[in-house]
């Protein structure tokens, strides 16, 4: 038997902008026939405006900043140390990554002259606290950053080139899989994220620990020590994590594409800003 179909019919270009339009809360399950597109529309625009009049009167945070701030709280009581670097780094440290013209991320690094490029990851700011703060702090020393990290990508949905990224790590006792999966927990219960743990390895680290939810990887984790530990003057074990906030916003609000919780001109909250 084949189907009615839904009438009417809306052209790529109003289905692309019904979209846009869209928030995870609306739900058509039970509506049998769409009205008209302008008719939609308008009703969707009023909508979104109530949404973020409502945003202005009651909370006025941005999501993307406020789960910077949770993260931050969260392990700061746990013990971490908050660090900001630069997110300009020498493009030496890219090398003294390991990163080599073989590894798929040496041409996904956006290029700011010759000896400098934007950061693809907290890593290197890591490893140079790590080797600084090590005759100076307690042990275990525990540090972490949060930031905008760069990276060309060619796929949509889960992929931004402007992303933010948290990495924290351990080095020196307690450096084992057992408490870096038990820290990702606490946190991903706090945030109320639920995850998988796979296996992964990438040229970077080797064997990674993913963190998924669904088929997406909100984090990879790493037990060290690896070979590349020693240019940076590091000689302890250590593990670590680094995970995308915008993806950890993606699944929190269910959003179709990563761009909602991007930075952007373009969306507030994951609300278009085109009303
Ligand atoms: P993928 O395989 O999905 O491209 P990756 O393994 O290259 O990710 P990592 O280097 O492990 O990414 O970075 C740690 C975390 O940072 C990822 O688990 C993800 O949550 C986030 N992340 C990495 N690249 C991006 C990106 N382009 N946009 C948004 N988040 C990202
Ligand atoms: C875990 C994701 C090498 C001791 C300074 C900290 C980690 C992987 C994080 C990473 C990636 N690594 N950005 O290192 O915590 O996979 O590229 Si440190
Ligand atoms: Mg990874």
């Amino acid at each position: 038997k084949k189907e009615k179909p839904v009438k009417p019919d809306y052209t790529p270009a109003q289905k692309k902008r019904i979209t846009t339009l869209l928030s995870p809360a609306d739900d058509f399950s039970s509506v049998k026939e769409l009205p008209p597109f302008k008719e939609l529309e308008t009703e969707l625009v009023k909508k979104r405006k109530q949404d973020l009049r409502h945003m202005y009167e009651k909370d006025r945070r941005h999501q993307l900043a406020q789960l910077e701030r949770d993260i931050s709280l969260f392990l700061i009581e746990k013990g971490f140390m908050e660090v900001r670097t630069s997110i300009m780094i020498p493009a030496k440290f890219i090398e003294r990554m390991g990163i080599t013209e073989e590894d798929p991320l040496y041409k996904q690094i956006f290029r700011v002259d010759n000896n400098t490029c934007l950061r693809p990851m907290l890593a290197p700011g890591l490893y140079n606290y790590l080797h600084n703060f090590d005759n100076i702090m307690p042990d275990p020393l525990k540090i972490f950053e949060i930031g905008t990290c760069y990276r060309k990508e060619s796929d949509g949905k889960e992929h931004l080139e402007e992303f933010t990224m948290i990495n924290f790590c351990q080095m020196g006792s307690g450096c084992t899989r057992e408490n870096l999966l038990k820290i990702i927990d606490e946190l991903l219960k706090y945030l109320k994220i639920d995850y998988e743990v796979i296996a992964d390895n990438c040229m970077v680290y080797g064997n990674t620990i993913d963190i998924m939810h669904g088929d997406m990887e909100i984090s990879s984790a790493v037990v060290g020590p690896i070979p590349q530990d020693l240019d940076w003057g590091v000689t302890k074990p250590w593990m670590g994590a680094g995970m995308g906030l915008e993806r950890l916003l993606k699944v929190k609000h269910k959003y179709t594409n990563i761009k909602r919780s991007s930075r952007s001109i373009s969306y507030y909250n994951g609300i278009t800003t085109n009303l």
